[in-house]
């Protein structure tokens, strides 16, 4: 049976490219699954996307925000309705195991809702003018036509961050879902529909970054742009927007450390460190990659965490014995073997894994086994460059100042995370990582959508998604003035008496 086809959605049509072109989205656990072919669209698409989002744009600013909201109340009801089929589609297509995609949905669901919300509120400022008679606020606005751009990690919960801010301020959305899980973006729009969401707010179009991505973030009718993927593809992205003075929010690599202390709860650490490092099959920007462990604990932390990595069941997330689900592509299996073959080269030891699986069942997907590298010092490249795989380093440190050190002796600062049953040096952590988020006895993968999300240093360029930190970027702020003294008074120059 041929796959079935999916076309973009512009103006409220289901359109092919006008490339003629098409890809497929194959499940990474089985290669014999094809979920659908999707357009492989171009500029010429990327415009009537962008025109359409902005002729939309004329209504929908107009549109009251509770009123938008409604929309996205309604669209978190039947995402809850439809979470199963969700899930289990998402899993065929991205590979992580059921549970996880469960999550990913229910984090939509939690956006819808808090999002949602934010239509009644949207607060802006009162103040007092400094002259009689003259009242001062400042409300937000919405921007315009949003250009977004998504990863295939969370290919639900990352688009609902960045469409569900920007629709309930008002603004119109293209989006570019990842070539790898196109189809959560289209359930996720599918369901925005299905709640009233009227034709032309949003639009998708799918495709590559060179081709798609590209023309989104360069055309003139795009006032903001929202990326989440590698520092590589976001230099050029925020590169583009800056040459077009464009506000441009990018959330992208991380190298997230966990310390264990030698007063931690070591079971709950290494509980946290095995759902941190090999959760998601390691592939989150939230996923710890480096334990800094202390020298007294660290033998027994180790081989522990190697038992437990090696009891991992790896396979198809769908059945519900997996624990671990494959890699999304063949290039990321290549980057995790580079990265072990880079580590024993620079003397760090892999203590288990270290190699792709490839026979039997593992045989049909992109399967890695996960790895515990030992043995890694603050400055190899295996413990200062992204992996994103299931991959993991050991790092050992004589004291908390030097664990901090070490964690901080990096180009990321997205998450990290603590072991230790000591409020003082819990409190110190907290202030001293350089990092957008800090957890105190939890892994460091787990952000809820209600708090800020993004980080320092090399992973962002300082905007935030979740909580109010995503209406920043989705609005802008305008500053009000009403004279009702009938008269001229000029600022800084009468005085007001
Ligand atoms: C990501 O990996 O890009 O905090 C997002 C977490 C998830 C989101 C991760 N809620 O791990």
């Amino acid at each position: 049976m041929p796959a079935k086809g999916y076309n973009n959605l512009i103006g409220g049509k289901w359109v092919p490219s006008r490339t003629g072109k098409t890809f497929p989205n194959v499940n990474p656990a089985r290669h014999d699954d094809v979920l659908g072919e999707f357009q492989a669209s171009g500029a010429a698409d990327i415009d009537a996307a962008v025109k359409a989002a902005a002729e939309a744009w004329k209504t929908w600013r107009l549109t009251p925000a509770p009123a938008r909201a409604v929309i996205l109340y309604r669209t978190g009801e039947l995402l809850l309705e439809r979470k199963e089929q969700y899930a289990r589609e998402m899993t065929r297509e991205m590979g992580k195991v059921l549970a996880e995609t469960r999550g990913d949905v229910q984090e939509a669901i939690d956006t819808a809702f808090y999002m949602a919300g934010e239509g009644r509120r949207l607060f802006g400022q009162t103040t007092p003018s400094e002259l009689q008679n003259k009242f001062a606020m400042s409300v937000r606005m919405p921007v315009g036509v949003c250009g977004m751009i998504a990863p295939w990690n969370f290919p639900m919960a990352i688009p609902s961050w960045k469409l569900f801010p920007a629709l309930v301020c008002g603004n119109t959305c293209v989006i570019k879902p990842a070539e790898d899980t196109p189809l959560s973006t289209f359930n996720l729009v599918q369901t925005l529909i299905d709640a009233g969401l009227p034709p032309g707010v949003v639009n998708i179009v799918t495709g590559f970054g060179p081709e798609a991505g590209a023309p989104l973030v360069e055309h003139p009718l795009v006032r903001a742009v929202s990326f989440t993927g590698s520092s590589e593809v976001g230099r050029i992205v925020g590169q583009t927007a800056a040459a077009h003075f464009k506000p441009c929010s990018l959330e992208m690599g991380g190298k997230n450390a966990m310390i264990v202390l030698e007063d931690a709860n070591l079971d709950l650490a290494l509980d946290g460190a095995l759902w941190g490092a090999f959760g998601t099959t390691g592939q989150r920007c939230t996923a710890t990659s480096r334990i800094i462990v202390h020298k007294d604990v660290i033998r027994d932390f180790t081989e522990e965490l190697v038992d437990r990595a090696e009891a991992l069941r790896l396979g198809d997330g769908l059945d519900p014995e997996i624990q671990m689900g494959p890699q999304i592509n063949r290039q990321q299996i290549e980057t995790s073997i580079r990265y072990c073959e880079i580590a024993k080269k620079e003397g760090a030891k892999i203590l288990t894994g270290g190699k792709p699986l490839t026979k039997g069942a593992y045989a049909k997907g992109h399967f890695f086994a996960p790895t515990v590298v030992g043995k890694v010092k603050p400055g190899m490249r295996i413990a200062q460059e992204e992996v994103f795989g299931p991959v993991v380093s050991i790092l050992e440190c004589s004291s908390f100042d030097e664990a901090l050190a070490i964690a901080n002796n990096i180009q990321y600062g997205l998450s990290t995370a603590i072991y230790t049953r000591d409020v003082n040096r819990a409190f110190r952590a907290v202030r001293d990582l350089e990092a957008g988020i800090t957890y105190v006895n939890a892994p460091t993968i787990g952000a809820e959508v209600h708090l800020p999300f993004g980080g320092v240093k090399q992973t962002g360029n300082g905007h935030r998604e979740g909580g109010t930190g995503a209406l920043d970027f989705y609005t802008t702020w305008k500053s009000v003035y009403f004279d009702y003294s009938d008269k001229l008074q000029r600022a800084q120059i009468d005085t007001g008496e």
